[in-house]
């Protein structure tokens, strides 16, 4: 889909007008909800001078996906991604799991800034992987709907009686370390090829309310409740960055989030209902930076501020490197368009 400029409708084709000095002319080019890729180059873009075909790229569209639905290659190339990024605890990743501990807990949790936050982190990630492979878009779990292809042994796993996350042997997860110890342990206390029980559907959810302070109590149930289906590190603030599945959990709630977002239209921070009022904890507040990535290591912040800053995308050039809560909420560009985060999910409608 193609338009002229940063606002306006889309098209399928665009005709441009170029001038021979061989001065460039910008234009938008964007995916069509609905048709997101499945492997590289499986998008070509052709210019026609007239029906001549003068020049042709290929491209894909790369957009956040139901994890459960993935393809084997997309799998594949996924959890190749963050076993690189893991190296075996000696990799970037550890900045990560850092990120996410009980000190740093207060920067991220019971208050406003948790899904700002945990866009934040997912969308640093992210960049990680796709700096490993620009081919991978982080999946989510929806944790409300069966997912039998997500608990695999060539996935994400299998736990055994004791919650020791078994591999297949082709499956580089089985090298994953943190903090200095080899493996994953989780214990699902439902059947992993069904939803955990006890959570709110995402219908429920995004019916809390049309204000964010409603909407927010999803820090509860479903994000708090789909935590404490399973024992093992994913069950307590402090150790589930251990588990990679934490990422496709929160990948969820941040895709509730989006779709609240869209129904409501609360991308705009100027709009009182798209956040809470002024007077929160530091690190809560629309025009607060975001630790770690503003670098502030002195209280109420946290000792220490892991990874640096937010990792730069080639697409686009928000958030920044310091980014403010406020950054967080316009991920679309639907505001402004120089706002655009560079990620979008596949059942969150675009435009
Ligand atoms: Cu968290």
């Amino acid at each position: 889909m193609f338009r002229n400029g940063t606002t306006g409708a889309f098209s399928n084709t665009l005709t441009l007008t170029v001038p021979i000095n061989g001065t460039s002319v910008p234009f938008f080019v964007a995916g069509k909800f609905g048709r997101p890729s499945s492997s590289n180059a499986d998008v070509r873009i052709d210019a026609r001078l007239g029906t001549l075909l003068v020049g042709s790229v290929k491209v894909m569209v790369r957009i956040r996906k139901n994890a459960n639905d993935l393809t084997p290659a997309e799998r594949d190339r996924l959890i190749s991604a963050f076993a690189q990024l893991n190296n075996q605890g000696a990799g970037r990743f550890a900045d990560f799991r850092d990120m996410h501990t009980n000190v740093t807990s207060p920067q991220a949790h019971g208050a406003p800034g948790f899904l700002p936050w945990h866009r934040a982190y997912l969308l640093d990630l992210e960049r990680e992987l796709q700096n490993i492979d620009p081919t991978v878009a982080l999946p989510y779990w929806r944790f409300d709907q069966a997912s039998p292809s997500i608990f695999t042994l060539d996935f994400f796993g299998v736990s055994n009686s004791v919650g020791t996350v078994q591999f297949s042997p082709t499956n580089p997860l089985q090298f994953w370390r943190t903090d200095g110890v080899p493996g994953i342990n989780r214990r699902p206390f439902f059947a992993t090829n069904t939803a955990p029980p006890g959570l709110r559907t995402e219908a429920q959810t995004l019916a809390l309310g049309n204000a964010y302070p409603a909407f927010r109590t999803l820090e509860g149930n479903p994000h708090g409740s789909a935590h404490t289906s399973f024992g093992g590190f994913i069950s307590s603030i402090g150790t589930a960055a251990r588990d990679p599945l934490f990422f496709l959990l929160h990948c969820n709630v941040d895709r509730l989030w989006a779709k609240w977002q869209r129904q409501f239209g609360r991308f705009n921070p100027a709009v009182a209902a798209s956040f809470d009022g002024a007077a929160n904890p530091v690190g809560h507040n629309l025009t607060d930076t975001m630790w770690p990535w503003n670098g502030i290591t002195t209280p109420p912040r946290p000792p220490t501020a892991p990874g640096g800053s937010l990792a730069a995308s080639p697409c686009v050039s928000a958030p920044g490197p310091q980014p403010r809560v406020s950054q967080s909420l316009d991920y679309q560009g639907t505001v402004n368009a120089v706002s655009r985060l560079g990620f979008d999910y596949d059942d969150v409608p675009f435009s």
